[in-house]
């Protein structure tokens, strides 16, 4: 028998019932999530000759790993996986590696295929769930020449069902949360099914998933598409959809699913979006932190993250950590003191402690005390040492006093006179080690703080150790 796509990195279902009835010691699967998560992004090595499951539960390494993890993400530093820590870790699953490799290339011969929906979920009425399987079968014909029709009565190439738990294809569903759904790659019979897990809260409302989301993705597998790396595809193998975004194909996954079919002959008016490539010798940034020991480079729906420890630089969603944190950023920076990160877009900011964002934001940026006329700001630079942070906006720079939470007399000041030789406006800007550094455009400016000037020009993206000849660019005049 066929194998359904299963994600079966993480037992999600235990570990929903252990945050309702906290338990003092974590069960085999928070250990077993702890330690993968500890090793893909923490370098963590389990002791050889263990169990795996029972590897690191004592060891040092694995507290010391743990505490490291916590720091990161300014929770209490205790060294036990307690709920918080928990939470953090579940949030970036979508950086785990998937397991699931099949590597075969399986497609339909056919190009008109046909569905049948042959039972309805109790969460959803029939037309909606009709209309949104229609829109999500949509989203796969307008770049392809497949043409979908659903049946009624006759037999379908593509069957699509709600489950509850065991249904007798060997991949029993989980109830709430964990698995939302599977399919089978194309062929006869199963091949080409979709089961959705009838115990989601298939609404559309924040604590749901979204049925068209999920459909999206599963209709691609039932397509023969894999699961993709791409944190920006349909296909990523974890649901990290924004309530209420518009979900639409990826780049990539436009890109794999014409290898399968080719295009279709009606071209789209605009392309696909493409997850920024962290090589790009045109990469800019929309905002640029120091957060503890990483500096983290925002641009659209993307954060990457260079930690010293680290050996690559990885690209993540923004939500996959901060999931009510918008895309499209202008500004963010971490209040070293008050352990607070603070997001800017538009005229609106927002401040996070320990993953969330504060009651009552997002608030308005005229809190800070910037005059009416500043709509927005293109930049803010923290300094932690002084609890000063210089805002930026167009040709000037306003100084604001964290600790008196007010703008210093005698600001905002042009650019040129108190930044000499930045020119404006500015992209990002980040205080590293002694020097700041400003981005436009695909350039990086580092600032001598003593000196008063630039001291080095660079691509915006030197942080990211690209291949020499993979990021030539023409540094000439700004
Ligand atoms: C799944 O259930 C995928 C389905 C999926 C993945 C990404 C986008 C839409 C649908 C099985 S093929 N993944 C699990 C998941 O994302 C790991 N569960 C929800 C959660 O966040 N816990
Ligand atoms: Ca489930
Ligand atoms: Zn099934
Ligand atoms: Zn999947």
């Amino acid at each position: 028998m066929r194998r359904p796509w299963l994600c079966v990195f993480v037992q999600f279902g235990v570990f929903l019932r252990s945050l309702a009835f906290p338990t003092s010691r974590p069960s085999d699967d928070q250990l077993e999530l702890a330690e993968r998560y500890l090793e893909k992004f923490y370098n963590f090595r389990p002791n050889a000759g263990r169990p795996r499951r029972m590897a690191g539960v004592s060891s040092e390494g694995f507290t010391a790993k743990l505490k490291e993890m916590q720091h990161f993400f300014g929770l209490a530093e205790s060294g036990k996986l307690d709920q918080l820590t928990l939470a953090a870790m579940r949030r970036e699953r979508c950086g785990l590696s998937d397991t699931e490799q099949f590597g075969e290339t399986v497609r339909w011969t056919s190009y008109t295929l046909t569905y049948r929906i042959s039972n309805y979920s109790t969460k959803m009425r029939p037309s909606q769930t009709r209309r949104l399987c229609r829109a999500a079968w949509r989203l796969w014909a307008q770049v392809t020449p497949l043409k979908f029709k659903r049946r009624t009565r006759r037999e379908a190439d593509i069957e699509i069902s709600f489950y509850n738990k065991d249904h007798e294809d060997g991949a029993p569903f989980d109830g709430k949360g964990g698995i939302l759904a599977h399919a089978f790659l194309p062929g006869p019979g199963i091949g080409g099914d979709v089961h959705f897990d009838d115990e989601e809260d298939w609404t559309n409302n924040s604590t749901g998933y979204e049925f068209f989301a999920v459909a999206v993705h599963e209709f691609g597998h039932a397509l023969g598409l894999e699961h993709s790396s791409d944190p920006g595809a349909v296909m990523f193998p974890a649901y990290n959809f924004v309530p209420h975004a518009d979900i639409e194909l990826s780049f990539q996954d436009v890109k794999d699913v014409q290898k399968l079919y080719g295009e279709n002959s009606i071209k789209p008016d605009k392309p696909p979006p493409k997850t920024p490539d962290k090589c790009d010798p045109g990469l800019s940034f929309d905002a640029v932190m120091r957060l503890q020991q990483e500096v983290v480079f925002f641009k659209d729906r993307f954060m990457w993250r260079t930690h010293p420890k680290f050996k690559e630089v990885g690209i993540t969603l923004i939500t996959s950590l901060w999931s009510h944190v918008p895309m499209y950023l202008d500004a963010a920076y971490e209040n070293v003191a008050s352990r607070t990160v603070v997001f800017f877009k538009g005229s609106m900011y927002w401040k996070v402690k320990a993953l969330e964002v504060m009651d009552n934001y997002p608030r308005s940026i005229s809190d800070f005390g910037f005059s009416i006329r500043i709509k927005s700001i293109d930049a803010a630079l923290h300094f932690h040492e002084t609890q000063h942070t210089d805002f930026f906006a167009g040709d000037e720079c306003w100084r604001y006093d964290e600790e008196q939470k007010r703008m210093i007399d005698g600001y905002p000041k042009m650019i040129s006179d108190e930044w000499p030789g930045v020119p404006f406006p500015i992209d990002a800007s980040v205080a590293y080690e002694g020097h700041v550094h400003f981005f436009v455009g695909n350039l990086q400016l580092e600032y001598d703080l003593n000196l008063r000037q630039i001291t080095n020009k660079t691509s915006a993206n030197t942080w990211f150790k690209c291949g020499i000849g993979t990021n030539m660019i023409n540094y000439g005049t700004i």
